[in-house]
């Protein structure tokens, strides 16, 4: 008895406390105590006592978080035992092990690794409830498995199913760089990595193995495939193994990026040619000395000749030369190389009009097909270019029948509005995984061919570039954290619906308030289509800033330089001709019935319109609109669906708790406010363009609107903002020298009443302006541009709105903002919009 209190205070110890109450931390994992009383009494029967077979670290880490979700949820802690007791007990435990203890618990049928079995055994007269799998990774899932559905409320009595991956490789990526920083990261800095060295304490890092293994994801590769010789330096080695131990009871599988030069760089070779005896000599002794730091180390990532990145074109050998060379080092300790098919010339000529990036992946690889090492695997972009809200699926998973393939998707918002806007990506993603390449007749969608279920490839699966910070909820935004979970759900079982993960995400996240849950499923599955529409429709790319930081609009930047994500929109039309008959050729990559429908006008879809033919403005969609009516039309209603999320969420005040309520209400008002610089400044840039006016009248015609150039200035000096169609007018107005306030000001001339006024303003990376509103000396509001922005220049990445809540107004009032600034930021202004 003694030994068993021990053994129960030391799992009580060692279950992670939950940060402050709902700060996002535990994620979908709150266990949060059931209290409906029906819904309890669905697990009175559960058994009252553990049983871990083995002394596996794994599924020692499976009892305690059985122990602790039980606790959270049903109040109440499972005894810890050696064998099931008289009445039963939840045992734990590989097919092997629990065939001795539970008759009838060993059968092996059915399991495929990493999969597992939920049972419910009768037998002597006691209900044991088995947990078993091939293997103790397998343990683990079915354990989160069954805690999941006591999360969910759904029944666990007389269970008796078996669930199996859909594919071996389920992979989280990450772009950390060593100094703590991270490439395209929207939450903070880097988990793994500060100043140069792995982080000292490691408990978030287990704690984000944990979220892993919840959902069945099993790799982690660490760093930035942008990647630092050093991560495999013998003075790093032991840090990386120390990030390793931390995953290891998770079965979280540890990979690092590398550089290709590193014989060179590293080793001191005059070379790095993949077929020098002495590279290959190098790359053999390198991997034995990862594999006696860490022995269940997952392999490698690999970006060459991409992006400047150092490659096998250095000595004209191919990506398969230096794919194996580094794979036949690896092979000996089942190691896999994942080698990215993100290769393009981003010094394409732009004038040629032949020239194509989207051809890239498949031009430079399909031609490679079966010269891949069997633990090689390609992993490749879920789009020809790069996470853009909309692109095809790339022609290239249709095209590899001897090449072990994986999809690479994008859980950090790069191009979706970094998680300051919600975009839930997973029916995007459904669509890709779901689009049917005909790569053998009908029927091999995207998610068989990447699994290796058309071709009988060795292995594969699915990768996503996580890059999950350290603020407290991993992702920045609450919600966006649905993009982890519904990657993780998907790469276990693609079948499963967008609804179906949202509402699980859901439930877990925020608890069973039906209104609650409803409410924010739909705004989860209404977002990626809402982004679409107030940023790039039809197929035409994000029409962000390709240049920098990927972030707010700038429909001109993708032109006319060698990227290569290029709309060519111009006085007469847009998008890009891809065609077989006229252009690029991009579309002879698809299998015929694919590209059939993509080639002709008459079948191509809407929504990828732009993407693979360029079109008169005036040209006629299904719908019957014309594409330019559409564009203006797509973005009004995108902007105003946006401005119904916050409604929506606004209607669940007093349901969730207090903080995660007030800072995802922040970050949906501000998206309200970003989606209407988008709207105005793609509409803008359209209708000049095009030449073409709004039919509804809307485009540059904005009453209500102020703009700030034209009011009575002190202090402030009128600027120009580039590009221009990012500031209302191609002006702001920007207190820069002025010791004192600044004030902009003018007089209200509209009928008297209720009055929403907004302030259009920039707030830069840098300084904190502190603005103050007065409507005829009264003070109505007041606040600081204190965000940190992705831009030090006032432009579309930087335009945000404020607010204010209704004032009475009446002819004659005098508007007027008083404005510090402060580290040189210049508290600059846009307009000032007065409406209903
Ligand atoms: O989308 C681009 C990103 C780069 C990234 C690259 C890649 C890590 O803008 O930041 O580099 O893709 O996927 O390699």
């Amino acid at each position: 008895m003694r030994l068993i209190l021990s053994i129960l205070a030391l799992a009580t110890l060692s279950w992670p406390v939950s940060a402050a109450a709902e700060t996002g931390y535990d994620a979908w994992l709150r266990y949060e105590p059931i209290r409906e009383p029906a819904v309890r009494a669905r697990y009175d029967a559960l058994p009252a006592c553990t049983v871990a077979v083995g002394d596996s670290e794994v599924i020692g880490a499976a009892q305690r978080e059985l122990i602790g979700g039980v606790r959270g949820m049903l109040g109440r802690t499972l005894r810890i035992e050696r064998e099931p007791a008289a009445e039963g007990a939840i045992v734990l435990g590989t097919v092997d092990e629990v065939a001795r203890l539970v008759p009838g618990a060993g059968d092996r049928r059915g399991l495929e690794p990493d999969g597992y079995r939920l049972r419910t055994v009768r037998a002597h007269g006691r209900t044991n409830l088995v947990v078993t799998a091939l293997d103790e990774r397998g343990v683990l899932y079915g354990t989160f498995a069954l805690l999941r559905k006591i999360a969910l409320g759904e029944p666990i009595t007389a269970l008796d199913e078996t669930e199996n991956p859909y594919a071996p490789v389920r992979m989280l990526d990450h772009w950390d760089n060593l100094d703590g920083t991270i490439e395209r990261g929207y939450a903070g800095r880097s988990i793994f990595f500060e100043g140069g060295h792995v982080t000292e304490d490691l408990a978030r890092v287990g704690d984000y193995a944990r979220l892993m293994a919840s959902v069945g994801l099993n790799g982690c590769s660490i760093n930035n495939v942008n990647a630092d010789t050093r991560v495999i330096t013998p003075e790093f080695l032991p840090e990386v193994a120390r990030l390793a131990t931390a995953m290891r009871p998770w079965g979280v599988r540890l990979f690092v990026s590398v550089d290709f030069s590193s014989p060179q760089k590293l080793g001191g070779l005059d070379t790095f040619d993949p077929l020098d005896a002495r590279v290959a000599a190098w790359w053999k002794a390198k991997v034995d000395e990862i594999y006696a730091a860490v022995p269940d180390f997952g392999g490698f990532v690999l970006k060459a000749d991409s992006e400047g990145r150092l490659g096998p074109s250095a000595y004209g050998r191919t990506h398969a030369d230096a794919a194996n060379v580094i794979a036949r080092a690896l092979a000996p300790h089942h190691g896999i190389i994942f080698y990215r098919g993100f290769v393009y010339d981003h010094h394409m000529d732009w004038r040629n009009l032949k020239n194509d990036r989207a051809r890239a992946a498949y031009d430079n690889m399909q031609p490679l097909d079966g010269k891949f090492a069997d633990n090689a695997v390609l992993q490749i972009k879920h789009g020809p270019i790069d996470f853009q809200v909309r692109e095809p699926a790339s022609p290239l998973f249709g095209a590899l029948e001897r090449t072990s393939q994986a999809i690479e998707l994008q859980i950090t918002q790069e191009y979706t509005g970094q998680q300051r806007h919600l975009c839930f990506l997973v029916p995007m993603w459904k669509e890709v995984l779901d689009f049917d390449m005909h790569a053998r007749g009908a029927g091999t969608p995207v998610k068989q061919l990447v699994a290796g279920k058309t071709f009988g490839q060795r292995t594969g699966g699915f990768v996503a570039v996580s890059n999950v910070g350290r603020d407290t909820n991993w992702l920045g935004h609450h919600l966006a954290v649905a993009n982890l979970y519904g990657f993780g759900r998907l790469a276990w079982n693609p079948n499963l619906s967008s609804r179906r993960i949202a509402e699980e995400w859901t439930r877990q996240t925020f608890g069973p308030d039906a209104r609650v849950d409803a409410t924010i499923t739909k705004m989860l599955l209404d977002s990626w289509p809402i982004y679409e529409r107030y940023t790039g429709p039809l197929g035409a790319g994000t029409l962000t800033d390709i240049i920098n930081v990927h972030y707010g609009p700038g429909v001109e930047s993708s032109e006319r330089n060698g990227w290569g994500q290029w709309h060519r929109a111009d006085e007469r039309g847009v998008g890009m001709d891809r065609t077989v008959a006229t252009g690029t050729g991009y579309i002879a990559q698809y299998r015929p019935a694919v590209a059939r429908v993509y080639e002709s006008l008459a079948t191509c879809p809407d929504e990828l319109l732009l993407f693979f033919h360029h079109v008169p403005y005036t040209y006629r969609l299904h719908s019957g609109k014309t594409v330019i009516q559409h564009i203006y039309d797509s973005h009004y209603e995108g902007a105003r669906e946006a401005a119904g999320l916050v409604d929506a969420w606004r209607s669940l005040e007093g349901r969730v708790d207090e903080r995660r309520y007030r800072e995802v209400l922040d970050r949906l008002e501000y998206q309200a406010g970003h989606a209407l610089v988008w709207r105005d400044a793609v509409c803008r840039w359209f209708n000049r363009m095009s030449k073409v006016a709004d039919a509804k009248g809307r485009v540059g015609n904005d009453p209500g609107r102020v703009e700030a150039e034209a009011m009575a200035l002190t202090g402030y000096e009128v600027v120009d903002v580039t590009p221009w169609e990012t500031a209302s007018g191609a002006k702001a107005i920007r207190c820069e020298g002025a010791t004192g306030p600044c004030t902009a000001s003018f007089r209200y001339d509209g009928a008297p009443g209720w009055r929403r006024i907004s302030v259009e303003y920039f707030d830069l990376r840098d300084g904190a302006s502190r603005y103050r509103l007065s409507v005829a000396g009264q003070v109505v509001d007041e606040w600081t541009a204190d965000m940190t922005l992705p831009s030090s220049k006032l432009d579309g990445h930087t335009s945000t709105r404020h607010m204010t809540s209704r004032v009475a107004l009446r002819p004659g009032d005098e508007i007027r903002i008083e404005a510090v600034s402060e580290g040189g930021e210049g508290a600059p202004l846009d307009y000032v919009d007065i409406g209903e």
